[in-house]
């Protein structure tokens, strides 16, 4: 494992200057900061890619920002951008190089690991894609008994299912409708039973996706699976027209019994969480087409390449990244609302909670030391309206201070009456509100009792980011996720940390399994766990043994 040397952050100049700074700027308001400079609105904003980003509605100065731009410059961000771009092993506790940014490198430009360059592969790969996707998109690929499939079922979980789940559901508009999408990704087998309830086997296809083909969720579903489509389908050789797959480990598919001429591959440089846009895509570019696929890799490649090139003052990754350090670090706060006004941007937020959480979620820094400041934010939301009439009360008038992301675009998709000119009014004043609140002497001029004024004014001076872009495309789609991964490496890069492993996952695992094989031995076995996790244990086991209390499952007979 390289270690890097590097000043802790909180020795930094930068830092230092931050923390002097910031009791100044914390009890100063947004409606005084708006009152003092007429023109904000237009100066604390920026346009870059498509993507019009108001950060004026941030509780900074600009001395506040010409400090993040040092703490960025000091932390030495320009060279780790640059490391990750060379293909350098930036994530060090694997010794893994980080590039996701070469998924979508366009045909002909370099990207070297190891001595080679990995974008012919990249191409390679994708034409491959394009052509299975074509198959099935016309109805060319046939099933087992030469019924065209109709459904298709990813089969994944983490970062192989969060980000085919995020951007079918994002592109649905663009989908090709007779095709039904579902995702399997729980061990609850009441995701796969869900799933298939009403669906023809003949008429569908598996993606087992799973970089290692190991994952113990996505084996015991892909396995259920093949059950469920051999009790219908009889014969093993239907296997190879009904199940494909991706991953990087070709020696397990084969043993799982898919054609490796029907597999398709990733590599160990892309991390599971950023990897939508390799073969893990694969639903989507079945969904879509490969030219709208293509379009969105582009989008990715476009921020990519301003995040890479843009000085830190005007690159949007990186401001959005130092608003996150500066609230995160000096105001304390512990959460980030996701807010998207757009209903098929729904599971946007939960996939950005494993993008930025895992990624950020660490507590030692490169070099192995504790940190002594606080790391990644809880990242959470739910697209607007909906959150408004339900956890919104709590932003604007609850005791926590979050800054919340805003997304917005200028075109719906579904264009229907007044509908989008009350989306739009309803995100423009939710910021509005939440940045400069109502007075106690506003409520009072309303004529509202005086009891009720403290419940009735708004503090405001909550603070905000608004992103608006055209229209939700494939192409928009990829600058909004790409934007999203380099504000967290622009965040991990600043803590000193490593976004890119994920050893936090691991204990749990390794407990389930030693777990599972003591329930399966049943209540003879000898429990050395601690005294809570053994009385658990038992109670499950008494009622497996005894049939679960003897309880038929009621049966859904629709
Ligand atoms: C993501 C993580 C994790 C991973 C899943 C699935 O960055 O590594 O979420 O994607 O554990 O792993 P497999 O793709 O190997 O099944």
């Amino acid at each position: 494992m390289t270690t890097t040397k590097f000043t802790p952050l909180t020795q930094l100049a930068a830092w230092k200057s931050l923390e002097a700074h910031y009791p100044k700027v914390c009890e100063l308001h947004l409606r005084k900061l708006f009152a003092d400079d007429p023109k904000r609105g237009e100066r604390m904003a920026m346009e870059a890619v498509g993507i019009y980003f108001d950060y004026s509605k941030h509780r900074i100065t600009d001395e506040t920002l010409k400090l993040l731009l040092q703490l960025a410059e000091e932390s030495g961000l320009k060279s780790r951008i640059d490391a990750m771009f060379r293909g350098e092993k930036i994530n060090v506790t694997e010794n893994r190089a980080v590039l996701h940014v070469a998924l979508r490198m366009p045909k002909g430009k370099s990207i070297f690991v190891d001595g080679e360059d990995v974008v012919p592969e990249v191409h390679t790969v994708l034409d491959k894609m394009a052509h299975f996707s074509d198959r099935i998109r016309s109805g060319e690929w046939k099933g087992h008994t030469g019924k065209p499939i109709r459904n298709i079922i990813n089969i994944g979980i983490g970062g192989s299912d969060l980000g085919p789940v995020m951007a079918y559901e994002a592109l649905r508009h663009y989908s090709k409708h007779e095709l039904t999408f579902r995702f399997v990704s729980n061990i609850d087998g009441t995701d796969f039973a869900e799933a298939t309830r009403d669906l023809d086997p003949e008429e569908t296809l598996f993606i087992i996706s799973s970089k290692t083909f190991t994952t113990l969720e996505t084996m015991t579903n892909a396995h259920t699976a093949r059950d469920w489509a051999l009790k219908n389908l009889k014969d093993p050789a239907a296997v190879a027209r009904h199940f494909v797959a991706v991953s990087t480990n070709a020696g397990e598919v084969a043993k799982f019994g898919i054609d490796t001429a029907n597999m398709f591959e990733f590599w160990d440089w892309v991390g599971g969480r950023y990897s939508m846009d390799s073969a893990i895509g694969l639903s989507t570019m079945i969904a879509i087409g490969s030219d709208a696929f293509h379009e969105m890799l582009d989008g990715f490649h476009q921020m990519d390449e301003h995040f890479r090139t843009a000085p830190f003052e005007n690159n949007l990754p990186v401001l959005m990244g130092l608003l996150a350090i500066w609230y995160n670090n000096f105001f304390g706060t512990e959460t980030v609302a996701v807010l998207p006004y757009e209903q098929y941007l729904k599971r946007f937020p939960a996939y950005l909670q494993q993008l930025t959480m895992e990624s950020n979620g660490k507590h030692v820094t490169l070099d192995g030391k504790e940190v002594s400041y606080q790391t990644g934010p809880i990242y959470w939301g739910e697209p607007g309206t909906n959150g408004q009439h339900s956890f919104y009360q709590l932003i604007h008038q609850g005791t926590k201070l979050m800054a919340c992301d805003f997304i917005a675009f200028a075109q719906p998709l579904n264009p229907l009456g007044r509908h989008h000119d009350l989306l739009l009014a309803n995100v423009f004043a939710q910021a509005e509100a939440l940045a400069f609140g109502k007075t106690a002497e506003e409520v009072r001029a309303e004529g509202t009792p005086e009891r009720l004024v403290p419940a009735r004014t708004f503090e405001g001076n909550r603070p905000s980011s608004l992103f608006f872009l055209e229209r939700l495309t494939p192409m928009a789609l990829g600058k909004l996720v790409a934007l999203y991964e380099h504000s967290v490496f622009t965040q991990g890069t600043i803590w000193g940390i490593d976004s890119f492993d994920q050893w936090g996952v691991e204990l749990g695992k390794a407990l389930a399994v030693r777990i599972i094989s003591e329930i399966e031995k049943g209540s003879e076995v000898d429990l050395k766990h601690d005294s809570s996790t053994n009385t658990l244990i038992q109670r499950y086991q008494r009622s497996k043994e005894q049939g679960h209390g003897n309880k038929k499952p009621s049966v859904n007979s629709g």
